[in-house]
C-alpha cells in the first residue's frame, strides 16, 4: 500500500464509522389472518350509563391478524410488554427503525369464512409485488392469499418512514375484514431514537352497532393504559372505518407537530398520529373519541397512572 493511500484510506474508514449508516437490520414478523370468535363487550355492559347488552349482541366470529412464532407452531400476543391489557385486535404492532428491511410473512389460516385476505402497508418503502392491493389485472398473489397459502411482504423503512402508520386487509374481502378487525400499526423509530417505556395503541372503528377502541366498547372492556410518574409514555392513535373521530385525554396535554399545545385531536380514517409525554400526573383518567354519539356507543377506557 502507498505511503500516500494508506492515511487517505485510514480516514476514509474513519469517516465511514463516524456517520452512522442506513442499519442493513432486517426484522421479522410472522404474521396470520386467523379466525376467531370476539366479543367486544366481554363483561356484557355500559358501566357508566348501567346498560346491559347479551351475548348475543356482541360475539360474533370474525378474522383478526395474530402474530406468530417464525414456524407457525405457536401464536404470539400482538402486543408488547408494557402496552396494553388487551390482545388480538388491533393486530401486532410491527417495530422497526429508519434504514431497516421488514419482511412480513403472512400466511392465511382463514378456514372459517375461506375469504381471500392480504396486507396493505403505509409509511414504507415496497415494490408493486409487496402492496398487497387487489387491481384486476395488475396484482399479483400478494393481493389475494388464499386459505392456506402464505406470501412474504417486503419493506424497507426509509427517512420519510419515521412515525406510526397503519396496515389492513385490502384483498377483495377489505371490507369485511376491516369491519371485523382486521387492521394494525407499524411503529418506526428515527435514527438514534429511544423507544419510549410506554407504547399504547389507540384504534378508533366501528364494530357492529357499537363504536369501539382496540376492538372493544365500553369502560371495563376498551383498554386499560398504565404508566408511573417519570416515564416516557407514547401514544399511537389511528382510526379505521369511514368516521373521524376527536381523541381526548384527561388531565394531560400534549404538543402537537406545528408547537400548540393539545388535550384533543382529529383523526380521520387510516390517518395517524403519534405523540410523547413525560408523565407527570398521578390517578385513575378517562380517554375517549370525544364525538359524543361514538363516546356513548363504547369509545371511552381508563388511563391508570401510578405514583
Ligand atoms: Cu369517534
Amino acid at each position: 500500500m502507498s505511503r500516500i493511500l494508506l492515511p487517505f484510506l485510514t480516514a476514509l474508514a474513519a469517516a465511514l464509522v463516524a456517520v452512522p449508516a442506513a442499519s442493513a437490520r432486517t426484522v421479522n414478523y410472522w404474521i396470520a389472518a386467523k379466525p376467531m370468535t370476539w366479543n367486544e363487550i366481554p363483561n356484557q355492559r355500559d358501566a357508566i350509563m348501567g346498560t346491559h347488552y347479551s351475548p348475543s349482541q356482541t360475539v360474533f366470529p370474525t378474522v383478526v391478524y395474530k402474530r406468530y412464532t417464525r414456524d407457525w407452531k405457536r401464536p404470539l400476543r400482538n402486543v408488547g410488554a408494557g402496552t396494553s391489557n388487551q390482545d388480538d385486535i388491533p393486530g401486532p404492532l410491527i417495530r422497526a427503525r429508519v434504514g431497516d428491511r421488514i419482511r412480513v410473512h403472512f400466511k392465511n389460516m382463514d378456514t372459517v369464512f375461506k375469504r381471500v385476505h392480504s396486507m396493505h402497508f403505509h409509511g414504507v418503502h415496497y415494490r408493486p409485488s409487496s402492496d398487497g392491493a387487489y387491481l384486476p389485472g395488475f396484482s399479483g398473489r400478494d393481493a389475494a392469499v388464499e386459505p392456506g397459502h402464505s406470501y412474504i411482504y417486503t419493506l424497507h423503512a426509509g427517512s420519510d418512514s419515521v412515525g406510526v402508520w397503519p396496515y389492513h386487509d385490502h384483498s377483495q374481502s377489505m371490507e369485511e375484514s376491516i369491519a371485523g378487525g382486521m387492521y394494525g400499526m407499524l411503529s418506526i423509530l428515527g435514527p438514534g431514537q429511544k423507544r419510549p417505556d410506554r407504547e399504547f395503541e389507540v384504534v378508533f372503528a366501528p364494530m357492529g352497532q357499537f363504536q369501539t377502541i382496540d376492538g372493544r366498547a365500553f369502560v371495563g372492556n376498551t383498554p386499560v393504559f398504565t404508566s408511573k410518574v417519570g416515564e416516557t409514555v407514547q401514544w399511537d392513535v389511528m382510526a379505521m372505518g369511514s368516521e373521524h373521530h376527536t381523541f381526548h385525554v384527561h388531565g394531560h396535554r400534549w404538543r402537537a407537530a406545528d408547537g400548540t399545545y393539545k388535550d384533543t385531536q382529529t383523526v380521520g380514517p387510516a390517518e395517524t398520529f403519534v405523540f410523547r409525554w413525560h408523565e407527570d400526573a398521578p390517578g385513575t383518567w378517562l380517554y375517549h373519541c370525544h364525538v359524543e354519539a361514538h363516546m356513548m356507543a363504547g369509545m371511552i377506557g381508563i388511563y391508570r397512572v401510578r405514583r
